[in-house]
């Protein structure tokens, strides 16, 4: 078991130089010990960061599931691998175990081969937070067709958008979603995405909520009784080690989302060995990370990582704030939840409840606290410290990204010191580099720059589906030879890193990566609208939210700002999803451009954070009168 479970931090200094020195021995060895294989790789790692091509393990064979699933059976057979806590506190939580986990993503695998798919064929998957999603996923996984899992919130032209953009045949989905007290009427926005998308052929649709909807004669078909006929027995499809596993869409800051292509075995074994370590994993812990399965989280973190590791993994259907704010304390007492990993935003709404509520539950059961999906803020930081995990259990604050696959850097519990707002040291195989605006990589500590990584780790995405120039482009073009995060770090006097926030024009609301262009062409769609600019401003529970600066065509124009700014984020829903909706809205004269016609989106982003003091020289711009104006104005 060597080095597969970092135990003290000198060991982890030990382990770190180890995996610098010689990345390819050091994964092959982890490869090599903690996996199964139909065949071993005859190469560890080709790369190029200039094409950018990167192979992980090339010529090896392997199915993922075999790895998840396959082979715990002997020993955690009866061990419960998902273990799923409904929305509704009142209804029972459902146990299962590997050997039902087995049985279940085998007929499923099976429903998906009768109904046409095969190896490398797209399959959207559009359902909410109940095992029937990680048993889809895994079933396309066994016979080797490619997910797409689609975050069950996003609207239907979001989801069309996708589902068109990688030539989905399929979409799994379910008659409804729970979400707290509300119900979501999921196969209606699938019916209304798919008015747009001729690719699919076949919808299958799970029973949750048992609402009456419309199923379309030869398209779509309930799930159950397919399942109830097909058989538990279904061979792994053998995959190449490079062979794709998964796309999933993360925004950018102009056009249309990134599929990011995930391939299959260098991120089965960087999601399997950084959850062992991240999380100090320990066989019989119950592990629970809030996530959904939609994002990347969900998917490297609920699935692949624990059941690669026999691990078991709450899977929860629920809001935190249902039926009370109680709801995940009282999941962590429920269950005996060893480690907790959650979103700083929703650390951020449960502190704005107070104590009391968490005072109520046993958390004692915690051993680990972890973070990710935006930097968390000091005070964040302390309440979670203090009132759950009771300064006793670690807090990781783990940086990292959909393009990124697993965990980059972030503290080792119980081995490395932690320090609040700091992800600390880079994971195991992890090059960070810190550079400046002119290219340069800075050295030493005590400095800040522009997060890149310079060298692959396994689980590095491998391109953008269907657009590699793109990927060239976004990741590699920025600085030579080095993929570029889009993120802002600073390296303190011990060379801890800390995460300052996206240099690019993403914003992140309550742990969603939101590009402004797509936001913007929703606004700009309304009639009455001219141009619109959208910054980030500081939220106390979002982290950031929206503020948008819109010019009208008739800038004269009477009719009720109320009423436009409600038509306004009603186009943002439809177009994207309530969670890119506006907070404020303010109707200006004008945007502040430079003479090249470039929104000067710094003046707008200082202006929504109050940060008039120093919005720099405005006198070469284009318009500069209309900063003053837009000022005087400001909500
Ligand atoms: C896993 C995930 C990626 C972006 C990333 C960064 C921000 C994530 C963070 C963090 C500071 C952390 N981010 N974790 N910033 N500290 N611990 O969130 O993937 O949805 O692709 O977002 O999120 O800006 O670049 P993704």
């Amino acid at each position: 078991m060597s080095n597969y479970h970092i135990k003290h931090l000198e060991e982890y200094y030990q382990v770190y130089r180890k995996s610098v020195r010689n990345p390819e021995g050091f994964w092959e060895e982890i490869a090599e010990e903690h996996f199964i294989w139909r065949k071993k790789w005859d190469k560890v790692l080709e790369w190029d960061f200039s094409k950018p091509e990167i192979k992980w393990f090339q010529g090896a064979k392997l199915n993922i599931t075999e790895n998840c699933i396959d082979r715990h059976l002997a020993t955690r057979g009866d061990k419960t691998a998902i273990l799923f806590e409904p929305n509704n506190p009142d209804e029972p939580s459902e146990h299962i175990t590997y050997k039902d986990l087995y049985h279940r993503v085998n007929k499923f695998a099976n429903v998906l081969k009768e109904n046409g798919i095969q190896k490398g064929d797209r399959v959207c998957i559009y359902v909410p937070m109940i095992p029937e999603l990680a048993i889809a996923t895994l079933a396309c996984a066994r016979i080797g067709a490619i997910h797409s899992v689609v975050f069950a919130g996003f609207s239907a032209t979001a989801l069309s958008t996708r589902i068109n953009d990688s030539d989905c045949k399929m979409v799994i989905t379910a008659d409804g979603s729970y979400r707290g007290k509300k119900t979501i009427d999921l196969k209606g926005i699938v019916d209304e995405a798919l008015e747009n998308c001729s690719s699919v052929k076949t919808v299958l649709v799970t029973k949750r909520i048992n609402s009456d909807i419309s199923m379309k004669e030869g398209r779509d078909k309930w799930l159950q009784p397919l399942l109830d006929n097909a058989s538990n027995q279904c061979k792994a499809e053998i995959m190449d080690a490079e062979d794709p596993l998964f796309i999933l869409y993360t925004s950018g800051s102009t056009g249309k989302p990134k599929g990011m292509v995930h391939t299959t075995a260098g991120y089965m074994v960087y999601t399997a060995y950084t959850f062992k370590n991240a999380f100090q994993y320990r066989e019989n812990d119950v592990y629970w990370c809030t996530a959904d399965i939609g994002w990347i989280t969900g998917h490297s973190y609920i699935v692949y990582g624990p059941l690669a590791n026999g691990a078991t993994t709450v899977l929860f259907e629920g809001v935190p704030s249902y039926p009370d704010f109680g709801r995940f304390w009282q999941i962590i007492e429920k269950h005996k939840v060893n480690q907790f990993y959650t979103a700083p935003t929703a650390i951020r709404a449960l502190a704005k409840q107070g104590t009391e509520l968490v005072d109520n539950y046993d958390l004692s059961s915690l051993k680990v606290l972890g973070s990710v999906g935006e930097p968390i803020n000091e005070e964040a930081w302390h309440w979670y410290n203090d009132n759950v995990g009771k300064k006793k259990s670690p807090i990781i604050d783990t940086w990292w990204q959909t393009e990124t696959g697993g965990i980059m850097i972030t503290p080792i519990p119980y081995v490395t010191p932690t320090k609040p707002t700091y992800a600390t040291l880079p994971f195991i195989g992890i090059q960070p580099a810190l550079i400046d605006e002119n290219g340069e990589e800075l050295k030493g500590n005590q400095v800040d720059g522009r997060l890149c990584i310079k060298f692959p780790w396994p689980s590095i995405a491998r391109t953008i589906w269907g657009n590699h120039e793109r990927y060239k482009d976004t990741y590699f073009s920025a600085f030579e030879n080095m993929y570029f995060t889009g993120d802002g770090a600073l390296r303190d006097e011990v060379g801890y890193y800390r995460i300052t926030g996206r240099v690019d024009d993403v914003i992140i609301v309550s742990g969603h990566n939101l590009g402004t262009a797509p936001i913007e062409d929703a606004i700009n769609e309304h009639p009455a609208v001219a141009e619109s600019a959208i910054v980030g401003f500081p939220h106390d529970i979002k982290g950031s939210a929206l503020y948008g600066y819109i010019t009208l065509k008739d800038v004269g124009e009477s009719r009720n700002h109320q009423n436009l700014s409600h038509e306004i984020n009603q186009l943002i829903a439809d177009r994207i999803g309530p969670i890119a909706k506006l907070d404020k809205i303010q109707f200006t004269l004008g945007l502040p451009k430079t003479r090249s016609g470039k929104i000067m989106r710094r003046i707008l982003r200082k202006i929504a954070s109050n940060e008039m003091e120093n919005l720099g020289d405005v006198s070469t711009l284009l318009n500069p009168e209309c900063v003053q104006n837009i000022i005087d104005n400001r909500l």
